[in-house]
């Protein structure tokens, strides 16, 4: 803590109210929290958005939650009858609760869910959370997996063993080239859109596919303006147009992926040693020897091939003679090379709305100013075929040879630190009882995470089995994920919710027990890494915390421990000594708690970035990556087991004009969404800064649509779906294409300050964006849902 004088403090920490995690100065005068300043000190600090700067308003805001509530009247009662309750009642009811769910039922009829840590301070305390689901005994926690995070984290570990590009993020200092896909860093990683706007200055190229000329697209070589959901033909085209021309790594492809193995043409299995000899292993596979015209074994264990890699065939078909007779297979490649080829630039053309030079130009700018980073966001989550859209992706990444390469995505390194998610404290019987994986078996289950509709069914339809509690630290799901109105009604019905928040939200409305929760500015927070450079990775900083907290409001993480104590699982969390949590979990880190509370601008571990680990040889073997072949797998036989695709496809999202034609009649506009610069997801409509510059729900159309429609810009319109509709002032943008629209979601708050009013969540007056949206619609491996790309009718509304 910096004085200047008697009465100012100036207090360095970070905002930690969004993804980017700003480096930041609090200005605290006579004890009032006045002002957010960035600290260009910081390796995150460069700029600050609006939202930061309004953080005063959020932290004293009259609307905040301040005391324990508990609700006294029945759910669905217009009047919860709140009382206001102690520390001590709130937790011993919701442990007394939470505990007889478990002894009556099971564990697993308790989900835990969480505010997306890219949406609020929640990374403060997320891993504590997951300690608690699993310290409890529930395998199931809903936190917007299947919306925000599937592609960048979990589809890819088909192709890469890892999250890329959410793991291996662009290194943006050094690419040649950016690719960002669906994806405005501008509002949601301001430190993305700086080092860009840098990067183009120097020379970099820059190609940005959106279907809206937003942010960086304006200033992008290319801006491929893809029709909303038909990103993966797109992905798939330029992958072709590189393969047909020989522009890709034939060395990484031939070394680094399963582009060589063998694919049997009658079942689509990989060839493997077994099929050849009944003495080799079916855990080693087949390529092909074009030099020496004879098969070449792959043994992943030793992470080589019995022969030179260079003479490996990537194209043709080889008649191979197994134990049970002449057998034709073809590389992978060739079959990536096949299914690529089907989307030929004028097919993308026709599908996507992108000009066939535009996927030409795309294809030879990632090929000629390599290296190439890339991310990957919203734009491309919330499809139904979110999953083959991600698969798409890697696959078109693969080919620049770049990944982990310096310029490209790389891992960076992380301070070690003890792992405290508590994986050890769930059995694997347990993890198997996760909601969902029935159905969706590859899908967020498989990784402890449910879907907002998964856990709709739990309790609406008791399956797979009833769930029946709710332990919520932020959310407003109702807001935030498709169906709200089926979601009000599952949440009505559980027998126990409590619900930890700052701010009373429509879901929140639902709870039996409503917790206050302190902002980041009044409560620690320890931050290992920043995870967008080598350099940022380096610090570690304990936030301080900056003001006092408002009532009796508590942080999350001290939520989690006081419950656990409650709950009679202290033995998990050192007693309720969140201090000792934190010296466990920095051990390895050699930095100490005292060292980070005396250093409040942080400590820098010194680490440094190895390039290409997949190369790196332990005992004579190649690390390889972590998938079954020990290759990037373009072809997945785990998705082919399942039933689904070995090979990333292109599928037409579920609802759109060319899927359900039958629809275009009365719905002849394509419905995607953006998020707003000003607000985060459903939050901060009522902080006046911010709300003054954005009074109304939006939604963008194309300026002839609206003239066909008698429509002037700011007029109310109805935004109607075969689910409902909702209202919007209409804002008219001559770059979109005629026949797409996007809207916002979000809205539900009143700023009363200003006359701003508070929108039904629920009802066709309203603004809730995914009233209108369903859930029937889903990705077949993840559950995504298409928030991103539906279709709809616009009306003025008189
Ligand atoms: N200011 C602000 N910052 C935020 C947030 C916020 O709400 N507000 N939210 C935080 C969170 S939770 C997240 S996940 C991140 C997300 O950050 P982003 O993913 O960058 O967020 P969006 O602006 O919603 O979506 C990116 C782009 O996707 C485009 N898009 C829409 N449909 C499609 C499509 O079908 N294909 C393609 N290729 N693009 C499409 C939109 O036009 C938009 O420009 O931001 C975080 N930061
Ligand atoms: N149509 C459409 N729907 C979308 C999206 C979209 O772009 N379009 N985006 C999707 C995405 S990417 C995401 S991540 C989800 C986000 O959905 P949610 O995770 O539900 O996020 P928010 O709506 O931002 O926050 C919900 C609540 O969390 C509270 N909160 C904020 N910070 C904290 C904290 O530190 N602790 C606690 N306990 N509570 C806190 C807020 O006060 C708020 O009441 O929505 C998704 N829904
Ligand atoms: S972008 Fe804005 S809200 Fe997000 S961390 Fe930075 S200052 Fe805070
Ligand atoms: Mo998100």
């Amino acid at each position: 803590m910096v004085e200047n004088t008697q009465s100012i403090k100036r207090i360095p920490g970070y905002c930690a109210l969004c993804r980017s995690r700003c480096g930041s100065i609090a200005v605290v005068e006579n004890g009032r929290f006045v002002a957010l300043e960035p600290d260009p000190s910081h390796p995150t600090g460069r700029a600050l958005c609006a939202k930061g700067r309004a953080a005063p308003e959020l932290v004293y805001h009259s609307d905040r939650l301040r005391y324990p509530l508990k609700r006294t009247r029945p759910k669905g009662d217009p009047d919860p009858g709140w009382q206001r309750i102690s520390w001590d009642e709130a937790l011993n009811l919701s442990a007394a609760n939470l505990r007889r769910l478990a002894d009556e039922y099971s564990p697993e009829s308790v989900v835990f869910s969480m505010v997306s840590p890219s949406t609020s301070a929640i990374v403060d305390s997320a891993n504590w959370i997951e300690r608690l689901m699993r310290a409890f005994g529930s395998p199931n926690f809903c936190q917007s997996m299947e919306l925000c995070g599937w592609g960048r984290y979990l589809a890819t570990r088909y192709t890469y063993g890892a999250g890329v590009p959410g793991n291996y993020m662009p290194d943006l200092e050094n690419a040649g080239c950016i690719l960002f896909w669906g994806y405005n860093p501008n509002l949601a990683r301001l430190d993305h859109a700086v080092t860009t706007v840098a990067a183009l200055k120097r020379g970099a190229r820059l190609i940005v596919v959106d279907p809206r000329r937003i942010g960086l697209a304006k200033k992008a070589d290319l801006w491929l303006q893809v029709r909303p959901g038909s990103d993966g033909a797109l992905a798939l085209g330029i992958a072709h147009v590189m393969i047909e021309r020989g522009w890709y790594d034939r060395d990484f492809i031939r070394n680094w992926t399963n582009g060589p193995l063998l694919v049997r043409s009658d079942n689509g299995r990989l060839l493997t040693g077994r099929d050849l000899s009944a003495s080799d292993s079916a855990q080693r596979y087949v390529a092909w020897n074009e030099a020496k015209q004879r098969p070449m074994l792959f043994d992943p264990a030793l992470g080589s091939y019995d022969g030179d890699n260079t003479e490996l065939a990537l194209f043709g078909e080889f008649m191979i003679d197994t134990l049970h007779g002449t057998v034709g297979c073809r590389p992978v490649f060739d079959l990536t090379a096949e299914v690529c080829g089907r989307n030929t630039p004028e097919r993308v053309e026709t599908i996507c709305g992108v000009g066939r030079d535009q996927v030409e130009s795309a294809a030879r700018m990632l090929w000629e100013a390599r290296p190439v980073a890339y991310y990957a966001w919203s734009g491309v989550e919330m499809q139904t075929n979110a999953t083959q859209i991600a698969r798409a992706i890697g696959q078109l990444y693969a080919l620049t040879g770049n990944l982990d390469a310096p310029g490209g995505n790389v891992l960076f390194p992380s301070v070690p630190t003890k792992d405290v998610v508590g994986r050890e404290l769930l059995s694997t019987e347990q993890a198997a009882r996760t909601l969902g994986l029935p159905e969706l078996p590859l899908g967020p289950a498989r990784w402890q995470h449910v879907t907002s509709e998964e856990l709709y069914r739990g309790i609406l339809e008791q399956q797979p089995y009833a769930v029946r509690g709710l332990v919520g630290f932020g959310a407003n799901l109702l807001l935030s994920h498709a169906d709200s109105g089926r979601g009000r009604e599952a949440l009505a019905g559980l027998d126990f919710y409590v619900h930890a928040d700052l701010f009373m939200n429509p879901t929140a409305e639902l709870a039996d027990i409503v917790l206050p929760v302190t902002s980041a500015f009044e409560s620690e927070g320890l931050k290992i890494g920043f995870e967008v450079s080598q350099e940022a990775q380096s610090l570690v900083q304990l936030r301080q915390r900056v003001v006092e907290p408002q009532g009796e409001a508590r942080s999350d993480i001290e939520i989690v421990f006081d419950l656990a104590n409650h709950l009679g699982l202290g033995a998990h969390f050192w007693d309720g000594d969140v201090d000792a949590g934190y010296r466990y979990q920095l051990e390895p880190s050699g930095v100490s708690l005292d060292t980070l509370r005396q250093n409040p601008r942080g400590v820098r571990v010194p680490l440094q970035t190895r390039h290409r680990k997949f190369a790196e040889q332990r005992n004579g073997i190649a690390q390889g990556f972590d998938t079954p072949t020990r290759k990037i797998e373009l072809y997945s036989e785990t998705l082919l087991e399942h039933g689904y695709p070995p090979l990333p496809a292109y599928e037409e999202p579920l609802i759109s004009p060319l899927s359900r034609p039958e629809l275009t009649q009365r719905y002849p506009l394509i419905l995607t969404c953006a998020k707003n610069t000003l607000f985060c997801e459903t939050q901060q409509r009522a902080l006046p800064s911010l709300r003054r510059h954005a009074p109304d729900p939006e939604v963008e159309l194309h300026p002839a649509v609206a003239a066909e429609r008698g429509i002037s810009p700011g007029d109310w319109v109805s935004i109607e779906t075969p689910e409902g509709s909702v209202r919007a002032r209409a804002r008219l943008d001559d770059t979109l294409k005629p026949n797409v629209v996007c809207g916002q979601h979000g809205w539900w708050q009143p700023c009363p300050e200003i006359g701003a009013p508070g929108y039904d969540a629920f009802g066709p007056d309203g603004a809730n964006f995914n009233l209108i949206i369903g859930h029937e619609a889903i990705d077949p491996i993840s559950g995504s849902v298409p928030h991103r790309a539906y279709l709809c009718q616009i009306r003025r509304v008189d």
